[in-house]
């Protein structure tokens, strides 16, 4: 069985939000169109507490887009975004939810960041989706969401290590960067992850 699942489609990642990505808003309508036709859908929901150690503010004397080494990993540091309970933790109003079966929070320890659906960066505690489509009875999994070269990549990553079959919905995903999303999509690509449209996607059985 197939799911989909749509990574951080949150405010905070779209137009006017404070970790905008360029046009992150036209996935809206290919994400609503593709909901409908999966079995099963989960959607992740990046929740920082205030004060996250992947925030610039919260280092001194840093600023956005610096890269650190956070406990033994490399972190780039954003943006304050996505704190719980904020307006741009929350879904974009044009999102439909209502075909959406699960929502798997992730990014609620200070401590480390947690750009997969799956894991935290430094692969140490699972969010439990994998046992939950594998419950589920899933096999393949489509994946659509923002952005493409980060939390949607991580995904993919760890997607195709959990033995899942996995394609990435081309048109339903945005970079930060077309120059480093290039880059993971080659990656990806060797690792046997799948990048199609959504209509092709849709089209198959
Ligand atoms: C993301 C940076 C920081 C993402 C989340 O959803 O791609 N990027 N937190
Ligand atoms: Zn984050």
């Amino acid at each position: 069985m197939k799911a989909l699942i749509l990574v951080d489609v949150q405010r905070d990642f779209m137009p006017g939000g404070s970790l905008p990505v360029e046009n992150g808003d036209r996935i809206l309508p290919v994400i609503n169109r593709s909901l409908t036709r999966y079995p099963l859908v989960a959607v992740t929901q990046d929740w920082h507490p205030p004060g996250h150690l992947s925030f610039a503010s919260s280092h001194k004397g840093r600023a956005p887009m610096d890269v650190i080494d956070l406990d033994g990993l490399e972190q780039v540091l954003w943006p304050d975004h996505c704190i719980q309970g904020t307006e741009g933790a929350g879904f974009p109003d044009e999102l439909n939810l209502n075909p959406v079966t699960a929502i798997f929070r992730k990014g609620m320890d200070r401590e480390v960041d947690s750009y997969s659906a799956f894991f935290d960066n430094g692969h140490r505690h699972k969010t439990g989706l994998a046992e939950w489509l594998k419950a589920m009875g899933v096999d393949t999994v489509h994946i659509a969401g923002l952005a493409a070269e980060v939390c949607v990549a991580y995904t993919a990553r760890d997607a195709v290590e959990a033995g899942f079959g996995v394609a990435v919905v081309e048109d339903g995903t945005r970079p930060l960067s077309e120059e480093a999303f290039e880059k993971v999509k080659a990656e990806l690509g060797a690792r046997g992850v799948r990048f199609a449209p959504a209509d092709e996607l849709l089209n198959e059985s």
